[in-house]
């Protein structure tokens, strides 16, 4: 029992004994005793105030997702509540640890359609891993507990714990819990066994990772993993941040537009050894890469939690395990033995390589290859056409540092950053693979937060950018050193694309105006600049980053370059051919 206290003060209380030290989130007259407790302890918890609930939703997952700690969000009742669903949606996809936290109407008028009254857990329990309402805030050091616990438990997610206001006024003695720990399986003796085995006799494995719950230190081991047993290894779609791009034995990204020669080694592999993801639509080219429910390919599956396991592909060996746990004995795990004299013969050990990973050892050498040609962007003569993404990728990755954070949200503009830019290390890739436009500006803001002394570029489409581009207010009042590139075609090119593909010259519903975006930049205290012409490129991006604050590059491409590798007139023609 400690000194009595609100409830609100509980809830903080625990949040700290947690080790939360930042939230996000707009204010509610639901919870105003939150943020009355949480005023009181501004030097340990900063609560950035955001401009919608759906930026702060976000702002919460790419916390989460970067940290491996779950991002915090405060927001009210049903009109709050419904708009950061689109972050609780994000974070269940990309199973991300995040706690929402819900005002919500006094207990005694529940059932009553009473003022901005929602049935939280009918509204989320699709969306979220764990809804709860506090309803005795005696309870209040168990719930939190519960919550940072199944927020990151297994295969990590959202966790959306309602709170009504008469409650955060009754008393509390209970003391907070003591901090939350990891729980994560770790594989069975008998299944690291059998992989060893399986790898042994394979002829062409390729390793998939992606998913949720990583850390720098998994993606080490899988390193020394990959090395020891010279297997090549591709990034999930949006996952690119998980293996050096640039170490000899990257294969690829295996996402939407997956590189044709990426998408027939999945297809040829005789063995897939997927780490992490949960192998869905867009990493799978729309679930042709794979035989469903049984693959071609041997298939081993590594999942954090059990639920994907068996559930859409019938594994030939499936492992629960997390991300580090794996990792770790996958790295420990001794090589190779000697293989039968005619393989050797075929292809022979090198230093590097010992007997059986030879066998495959050029192929994975072609994969990189490959990767490094597709990796290349095109050069252009004629700088004084609208600035081109290819030529802005060439010139982006020649300056950004390892530990640049790259985020983006969905429009094709993201093609030609995930083609083109290259991940060196764990945690400096914030995308959004359920495909969630607006992401882009407020995840940077929470990276920006969370590594003031990181660079930070966010991408986003003149579509995507508007979604969330309120949120420029938040940068700058948190004086997050985001550097935000918006891509302007003037119009919702994915959907143009596919438009185009389906019903070819018949255009309806896609089109945008052309907003000046530099002007709304600097209209929220940023700096901004709009760049018409390729040639202006350089000087563009040194301004941009000697910025002092956030800053905005309005690039005005030529909407005819709808993807790195076609034209909307070449993708009309081929579609009414
Ligand atoms: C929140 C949300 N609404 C709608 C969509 C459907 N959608 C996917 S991409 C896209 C267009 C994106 O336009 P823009 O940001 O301008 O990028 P562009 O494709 O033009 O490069 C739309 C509308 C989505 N993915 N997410
Ligand atoms: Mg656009």
């Amino acid at each position: 029992m400690t000194a009595p206290r609100t409830g609100a003060q509980a809830l903080v209380e625990s949040l700290l004994a947690h080790g939360a030290t930042t939230g996000f989130g707009v204010p509610g007259e639901s919870y105003l005793q939150v943020l009355d407790a949480l005023g009181d302890v501004q030097s340990r918890f900063h609560l950035v105030t955001c401009r919608q609930e759906g930026g702060a939703a976000y702002m919460a997952e790419a916390w989460g997702k970067l940290t491996g700690q779950p991002g915090i969000c405060f927001v009210t009742r049903g009109p709050g509540a419904t708009n950061a669903s689109i972050g609780v949606h994000t974070a269940l996809q990309d199973s991300t640890p995040m706690i929402l936290f819900v005002g919500q109407i006094g207990r005694g008028m529940t059932d009553r359609e009473a003022f901005q009254e929602l049935d939280y857990r009918q509204m989320f329990s699709p969306l979220a891993k764990w809804v709860a309402q506090i309803d005795d805030a005696k309870r209040i050091p168990e719930y939190v507990s519960h919550a940072f616990h199944a927020a990151t438990g297994g295969r990590p997610g959202p966790v959306v714990l309602a709170l009504p206001e008469d409650m955060l006024d009754d008393a509390c003695l209970q003391a907070p819990t003591q901090a939350w720990r990891r729980v994560a399986a770790s594989p069975t003796t008998s299944a690291m066994a059998e992989l060893r085995q399986r790898l042994e006799t394979a002829q062409a494995p390729l390793v998939i990772v992606g998913g949720g719950g990583w850390s720098a230190g998994a993606c080490a081991d899988l390193q020394h993993f990959a090395e020891r047993w010279q297997l090549p290894v591709a990034c999930a779609f949006r996952h690119q941040d998980l293996f050096d791009n640039l170490h000899p034995l990257y294969a690829g990204d295996v996402g939407l537009g997956i590189r044709p020669s990426l998408a027939a080694r999945v297809r040829e592999a005789d063995l897939i050894l997927a780490i992490g993801p949960r192998l869905g639509e867009a990493t799978t080219s729309g679930y042709t890469l794979l035989d469903i429910p049984r693959p071609r390919q041997q298939l081993i599956h590594v999942q954090p939690g059990p639920d994907e396991l068996g559930r859409v592909y019938a594994a030939d060996l499936p492992i629960l395990a997390g991300m580090a746990e794996f990792c770790a004995l996958a790295a420990a795990m001794p090589g190779p033995s000697s293989v039968p004299q005619a393989l050797q013969e075929s292809a022979p050990p090198t230093a590097q390589t010992n007997a059986s990973s030879a066998r495959w050892q050029p192929s994975a050498s072609a994969a990189h290859a490959e990767w490094l040609q597709w990796n290349t962007p095109p050069a252009h003569a004629n700088p004084s056409e609208p600035p081109r993404m290819d030529a802005l990728m060439g010139l982006l990755r020649d300056r950004l540092p390892a530990d640049a954070i790259i985020t983006n949200g969905a429009g094709n503009y993201s093609i030609w950053v995930h083609r083109y830019l290259r991940w060196r290390q764990f945690g400096t890739q914030l995308g959004p693979t359920n495909g969630s436009m607006g992401y882009g500006v407020p995840a940077a803001i929470a990276a920006a937060i969370r590594y003031p002394d990181r660079t930070v570029v966010a991408f986003a489409g003149d579509g995507c950018f508007l979604m969330n581009g309120q949120e420029m207010a938040t940068a700058v009042r948190e004086q997050a050193k985001i550097r935000v590139i918006v891509v302007d075609n003037g119009m919702y090119g994915t959907i143009r694309m596919h438009q185009e593909k389906h019903f070819p010259g018949r255009v309806y519903g896609s089109s945008l105006g052309q907003p000046d975006f530099a002007m709304l930049a600097r209209a929220y205290g940023a700096w901004g600049a709009r760049v018409e012409r390729g040639s202006e490129l350089p000087a563009a991006l040194d301004a941009l980053f000697a910025a002092d604050g956030p800053g905005l590059l309005h690039l005005c491409v030529d909407a005819e370059i709808i993807t790195p590798t076609t034209t909307i007139t070449q993708m009309r023609a081929a579609a009414k051919a």
